[in-house]
């Protein structure tokens, strides 16, 4: 009796909705959304800023990628007045706009990898913006071919991971997918490539090399994983197939990935739905890394947390757990998908305890986050909360966090693509209270 009691106080608290809206920054287009984190802000309210992908649906328009500069000075004002600015104007449909870790280049830089599959805006490449200054970005297209093609390639990137994949040549590499896909929307290819980076860096000129055919076509994430084999440790990359439908593994057994490409191993994990979003995190604080992944569906898409095992090479011993599902589009198309990003995040400055999960809804129209029920390393159960519900026909398509302003309280940023809009939520000092004493 007296834990049905428990029980239900825990399931009314869990469902109250801890974030209140502060306000809406007006973005053209926004799709997917990322946090740029500055080094050495001058105070708390200048540590970040948000980059934003947007993408319009008129033919051969050029899609800009956008920068809300320090959105944590305009939080008090609820950001009236306020906007973004364009970081680099000539791209088709940018997706996971990202900060290049500082380490690849010595000093802040931005990654836009771009490229649509309709529209005449198939010429897809990958762009680095050198931010030393980000009112002045210097932008370079690290995807252009060596020998230049007169006939633009059809071609579409996603995201990008860095890591250094040749020894051969000094400086961190990249390593994306890439995808064409016909009219009738048929993979004519899909490759996982490697771009590495040429002594004069940036500026340079970048080698690009196909590395697996038939392969990812959408997000990756990288980890450096031990294991039992040759190698103390091992580069290891997962990636997804929204096309492709499948999650696969990607590792070398020689020295680098670049060094013998017969020697770069993969394994299909599972296959058969548009696996889109995947990220590595340790989700349930037992000191092991997990796979935080999305498949996303016309009906019944899925949040799922992976176990990695001890030798990440056995496909067989992974466990792949649904942790929330049937998530379904409401766009009224053949084509509408739900959900599309999922990631970790904490809600206060509390990092010791087991991170929270951001889930753009896609075209489902809403924001979400799953909230763990427990701390306990073998519990993998989650509350669903609606952050934000914008009805059939609108597209959340990425969300991003972070405590701009200081407090020790999360904002959230959710895109809402057809009201041309990024809403910010911030959590509450409620859920403080709640938080510190469970
Ligand atoms: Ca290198
Ligand atoms: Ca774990
Ligand atoms: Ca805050």
């Amino acid at each position: 009796m007296l834990r049905l009691v428990v029980l239900s106080v825990l399931l009314a608290w869990s469902g109250a909705q801890v974030t209140q809206f502060v306000g809406e920054i007006r973005v053209t287009n926004v799709d997917l959304i990322n946090i740029f984190n500055h080094t050495n802000p001058p105070n708390n309210r200048q540590r970040f800023s948000v980059l934003a992908g947007t993408f319009n649906p008129e033919r051969a328009a050029y899609d800009p990628t956008v920068v809300l500069l320090h959105p944590g000075e305009q939080k008090a004002n609820n950001f009236s007045g306020y906007t973004g600015s364009n970081l680099f104007n000539f791209l088709y449909w940018p997706k996971e706009v990202r900060q290049v870790p500082r380490s690849v280049f010595g000093h802040d830089a931005i990654l836009h990898p771009d490229g649509s599959t309709t529209l005449q805006k198939t010429a897809g490449s990958v762009y680095v913006s050198d931010v030393r200054n980000i009112q002045f970005p210097a932008t370079y297209d690290i995807g252009a071919p060596l020998i230049p093609n007169p006939i633009p390639p059809s071609v579409m990137y996603h995201s990008g991971v860095w890591f250094q994949a040749s020894g051969a040549i000094g400086g961190d590499d990249m390593v994306t997918c890439r995808v064409e896909l016909s009219n009738t929307g048929a993979v004519v290819r899909a490759e996982l490539v490697s771009l590495e980076q040429p002594l004069d860096g940036v500026r340079g000129r970048w080698t690009i090399e196909v590395l697996k055919e038939n392969a990812c076509d959408t997000n990756l994430a990288y980890a450096k994983l031990r294991s039992g084999g040759i190698l103390s440790d091992y580069d290891v990359v997962y990636a997804t197939g929204f096309h492709t439908r499948k999650l696969v593994m990607y590792w070398t057994e020689a020295r680098n990935w670049l060094q013998d490409p017969e020697q770069l191993q993969h394994r299909d994990l599972a296959t058969g739905a548009q696996f889109y979003d995947v990220t590595v995190y340790d989700m349930n604080r037992n000191g092991n890394p997990n796979l935080l992944v999305t498949t996303a569906a016309q009906t019944g898409g899925t949040v799922e947390v992976w176990d990695i095992p001890n030798d990440f090479r056995t496909v067989a011993q992974y466990n792949r757990r649904v942790i929330a599902s049937g998530f379904t589009s409401r766009n009224g198309g053949v084509n509408g998908r739900s959900p599309k990003i999922a990631r970790p995040f904490y809600p206060t400055s509390n990092t010791a305890r087991k991170p929270w999960i951001m889930v753009a809804g896609g075209d489902d129209g809403r924001a979400y986050y799953l909230r763990p029920i427990s701390e306990a390393v073998a519990n993998f159960e989650y509350t669903l909360v609606t952050v934000a519900d914008h009805g059939p026909n609108q597209h959340v398509g990425g969300m991003a966090a972070a405590d701009i302003d200081g407090d020790g309280f999360t904002e959230l940023f959710v895109s809402v693509r057809n009201k041309h809009v990024v809403e910010v939520y911030s959590f509450r000092a409620e859920l403080d209270a709640f938080v510190r004493t469970n």
